[in-house]
């Protein structure tokens, strides 16, 4: 046995002193360098008592030493467990007791905060970044070699969180394999080579900036240029020495709106590639117009990686996600039957191939409910094949809202809400918004008699979830639209705040 995910993206360059981190502070990091960084890691995973299969929680910044980490997971077999920096406490809390980590790994200036968590889990603490980054100091005594722990491509390689309609988030079982493939399928797509330059400013926690840009990267050799985060003004000082960019609709539309985003700057880009979110058709077309290039854009999903991409040499269809990947079975089917529509009709999409998951992380109901027996996972996307082949996603049955390509469950905000007192009941949706895609408005009911303090209860929200997931605004509406059978008409919210929108106030 071997462990391919490691050899593939990491143990290959072995020797190779090309360029692969260039980071904000100028330093370039080569792919040897950075293979015998992860090496000293891995000993210090390994010294910290994880052992092949145990899981790593993850809350770091985006650093070199954070990809390094995810190297050295792979090397020495252990799950990778990534989550959003913007979690709060209260979120972290569940995603510790749900996965039983062995190691937490987090910044060293949360590390007070984070330390009772630990306790409790009975999980080794460490830290990255920040003031005192302790095992970044522990590596640094390690030895520049590791024995590669043995893998199957069976064997989970991470673990990633899914939110759920349900409220509580599932973890996704990815496998050695369902990474490999996908990043295999990619780089042959998209044409990636060690000539490629990326610019990496995605956050690291999620399928999209670890696994679609960085697997890639890796397993052509290309060079990334790592930003710690999204900035407009160093993107544009970037491009004339970039091949490629992936990005959430937010980045393109951000992009747009800058005077400084020219024909010019984008002259020497190879591709621009938009995912995790529906990119407007109109975007699509204004950047043609300004730059020449046509955006590409590809769908995925944590629990499948990537499924779809337009076509690199072909037409990019605007409002449409292109054609199944090679080696990935992608059919849209009736909700009811689960039989398979004819073309042109608009139905459930699901998706069957080496990309597809294990299964959510010790809940086998769930799995079961979304993963069929003949391996098709239901994605809870609703899409419609054109004549020639090109997929659309037309909407959703999973009542989901996307805000700059963060995913956000409304069901998991109205429980904090009806739990607070005076509240009789609330809905959640999402209104389309400019810069972010949705924009997030909560509606509430009060209890017959009750005076509802909205700054209050924006507080109370604002305590226990992440910025991303707080109501840009609050409504408060004498009864919330029901259909006959009494489910909550969203549709029919959604069409009122879109209309009042602008009226609406933040509380
Ligand atoms: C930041 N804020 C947000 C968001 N991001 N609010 C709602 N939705 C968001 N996505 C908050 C900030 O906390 C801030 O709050 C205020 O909005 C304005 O922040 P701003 O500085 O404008 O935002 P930013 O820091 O520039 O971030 C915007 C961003 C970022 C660059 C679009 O959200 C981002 O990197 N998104 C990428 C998400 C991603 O990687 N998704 C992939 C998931 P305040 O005013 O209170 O300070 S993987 C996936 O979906 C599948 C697999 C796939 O297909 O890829
Ligand atoms: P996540 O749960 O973060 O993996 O998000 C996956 C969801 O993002 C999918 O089920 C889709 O609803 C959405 N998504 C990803 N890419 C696209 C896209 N190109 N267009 C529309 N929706 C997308």
């Amino acid at each position: 046995m071997t462990n391919s995910l490691y050899d593939s993206l990491f143990a290959c360059h072995k020797g190779n002193e090309a360029s692969f981190l260039q980071l904000d502070d100028g330093q370039v990091v080569s792919y040897d360098v950075f293979l015998k960084r992860a090496s000293q890691i891995a000993h210090v995973l390994q010294n910290s008592g994880v052992s092949p299969g145990d899981r790593i929680v993850v809350q770091a910044p985006k650093l070199a030493d954070t990809i390094a980490l995810y190297a050295a997971a792979v090397q020495a077999g252990a799950v990778y467990l990534p989550l959003n920096t913007a979690y709060t406490m209260a979120e972290l809390e569940y995603f510790i007791s749900d996965a039983q980590p062995a190691l937490i790994v987090c910044d060293s200036n949360d590390k007070v905060e984070l330390e009772q968590l630990a306790v409790r889990s009975g999980a080794k603490l460490l830290t990255l970044g920040g003031e005192n980054p302790s095992l970044s100091h522990e590596a640094d005594v390690q030895p520049c070699v590791f024995e590669t722990v043995d893998r199957a491509p069976e064997d989970l390689a991470a673990l990633l969180y899914t939110s759920g309609t349900t409220g509580r988030s599932k973890g996704a079982m990815l496998s050695h394999r369902n990474l490999l493939s996908n990043a295999q399928t990619l780089v042959d797509l998209w044409g990636f080579t060690n000539a490629d330059c990326l610019i990496h400013a995605l956050p690291i926690f999620h399928t999209h900036g670890l696994f679609v840009a960085m697997n890639t990267s890796l397993l052509a050799g290309s060079k990334v240029r790592f930003m710690e985060k999204f900035d407009i003004g160093v993107i544009l000082e970037e491009l004339p020495h970039s091949t490629l960019l992936m990005g959430v609709p937010t980045f393109y539309s951000r992009l747009l709106a800058d005077e400084g985003f020219t024909k010019e700057v984008t002259g020497n880009m190879r591709l621009f590639i938009s995912g995790s979110a529906p990119l407007l058709a109109e975007t699509h077309a204004a950047f043609e117009t300004r730059t020449g290039h046509r955006i590409l854009e590809r769908y995925g999903m944590t629990e499948t990686n990537m499924n779809t991409s337009n076509p690199y040499s072909g037409e990019r269809r605007a409002g449409t996600v292109g054609m199944a990947l090679p080696g990935t079975e992608v059919i849209v089917t009736n909700p009811e039957t689960g039989e398979p529509l004819p073309q042109g009709e608009v139905g459930m999409i699901e998706v069957r191939g080496p990309n597809v998951f294990k299964g959510y992380w010790q809940m086998p109901e769930k799995t079961a409910e979304e993963l069929r027996e003949n391996e098709f996972f239901i994605t809870g996307d609703l899409g419609q094949y054109s004549e020639d082949g090109y997929l659309s996603i037309v909407g959703r049955s999973k009542d989901l809202i996307i805000t700059g390509g963060y995913n956000v469950y409304p069901k998991e905000i109205e429980d904090i809400l009806n739990d607070i007192s005076g509240i009789l009941e609330s809905a959640v949706f999402g209104v389309p918004d400019k810069d972010f895609g949705e924009a997030i408005i909560a509606t509430l009911v009060a209890e017959p008699g009750a005076q509802l303090d909205m700054e209050e209860i924006a507080g109370t929200v604002k305590d226990r979830l992440s910025r991303f997931k707080h109501p840009r605004a609050y409504g408060l509406v004498s009864g919330l639209p029901r259909n006959t059978m009494g489910k909550v008409q969203k549709n029919v919210l959604r069409e009122q705040y879109t209309q009042k929108e602008l009226t609406m106030g933040a509380p």
